[in-house]
């Protein structure tokens, strides 16, 4: 080929006619992050953001990818199933990343994941937590410990809170997974602890009304609710619950592990438990330098997602020196360099600030230590923070 215009043009004809064209993977390596950074779901994701961007600047200063640096490319997935299948597509055929650290939402996995899969892209999930979301495919695996081995601590610490709890309301959002999901395990705990379920109260994560559902909670007297939802829809069924009276504890969701619902459910969301997959006050050198950076930007303790999210970039980052050990990541063919880095991040060994973490072969991860924190908030009913209970 004698110039870049034939070449293109060549390109462009072997790609209509279905050809697969060799690409070389550039330099800067491209990584992309897919979360909510728009719609109610951003309430979570914008805490990613945040640790995705910390990680970037983090590791690039320490060498990037044995030399060469990495960039991460954002693709907005917004709420739903679309925005997070468009946004994969982006991530994989425009800026033909080397892997995804995404999405959000598990709702949203079971349905974008899919594409990463047929396209041979590793995924980490940064906090997809429902069951069954590293069994999507070989190429799909997560850092957010599954909601089956989180949550189960949160009742253990209310009943510790109150050892004469008997009568438990549950209320979950039925058109999400993650939900679902962790309703499930709740209630399969709380009936191994010897509780018994009043009642299960169904809403959706559009809703904002749930005069319904608490009428008909509070009506049977519990002394426990317990809420699985996202943040916005959870944050106001909180604060309709204690408006309504209802004085006993309430254990929120992984959905409610942002401070960014304070603001929704105000003085309301005083007291409540929350499992967590992370703790500030965890030992090990990375977290001790994640949370000074952290701290020094943001003057507060990170939260869960910000640091779920930075491990992942950190299990990227360390997967793909680990490739590009064997070969030279920069230059290698795009399609290769996907397999080797799903083999690798796998394979990996990873001291995160969420601990040492390692993966199944089903891209399932391992993880030590679990916490439960406590919401405190502030006189202003805007602020507050999360304390973690011994
Ligand atoms: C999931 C979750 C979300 C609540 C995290 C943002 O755990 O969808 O799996």
């Amino acid at each position: 080929m004698k110039n870049a215009r034939q070449l293109a043009a060549f390109t462009g004809i072997a790609a209509l006619m279905g050809l697969v064209v060799a690409e070389k993977v550039p330099s800067p390596i491209p990584i992309g992050v897919s979360v909510a950074q728009t719609s109610n779901t951003a309430l979570l994701g914008r805490e990613q953001v945040i640790g995705a961007q910390i990680a970037e600047e983090f590791f690039n200063s320490r060498g990037g990818i044995n030399g060469t640096p990495f960039k991460l490319f954002f693709e907005d997935t917004a709420g739903d199933e679309a925005g997070a299948i468009n946004a994969f597509q982006a991530q994989i055929n425009k800026n033909k990343v080397v892997g995804i650290i995404g999405p959000t939402l598990s709702q949203q996995a079971f349905a974008a994941d899919k594409i990463a899969e047929q396209a041979k892209v590793p995924v980490l999930g940064p906090s997809n937590t429902a069951k069954g979301v590293p069994q999507i495919g070989e190429y799909i695996a997560r850092v957010s410990s599954p909601v089956a081995i989180v949550a189960p601590n949160a009742v253990k610490a209310a009943i510790k809170m109150n050892p004469d709890l008997k009568k438990v309301a549950v209320f979950y959002a039925q058109n999400d997974a993650f939900a679902t999901s962790e309703t499930g395990t709740f209630q399969e705990t709380v009936k191994a602890q010897g509780l018994e379920i009043t009642t299960v109260q169904k809403f959706q994560t559009t809703d904002t009304d749930f005069t319904s559902q608490v009428t008909a909670g509070l009506a049977t007297k519990p002394d426990l609710a317990i809420v699985s939802g996202l943040a916005a829809d959870g944050g106001n069924l909180v604060k309709q619950l204690r408006i309504a009276g209802f004085k006993g504890i309430i254990i929120g969701g992984n959905g409610l592990n942002t401070a960014n619902m304070f603001p929704v459910c105000q003085q309301y969301c005083d007291g409540v438990l929350i499992a967590q997959a992370y703790s500030p006050a965890a030992p090990g050198a990375l977290n001790a330098a994640f949370r000074t950076v952290y701290k020094n930007k943001y003057r507060k303790e990170p939260p869960q997602f910000t640091a779920q999210a930075f491990a992942a970039v950190q299990v990227m980052v360390q997967a793909l020196r680990s490739v590009d050990k064997k070969t030279k990541v920069n230059d290698t063919e795009l399609s290769d360099v996907r397999i080797d880095l799903n083999k690798a991040i796998l394979a990996g060994k990873y001291e995160t600030p969420l601990g040492t973490i390692t993966f199944t072969s089903e891209g399932e991860v391992i993880q030590k230590n679990f916490y439960v924190a406590q919401i405190k908030m502030n006189p202003d009913n805007k602020t507050g923070r999360f304390d973690y209970l011994k």
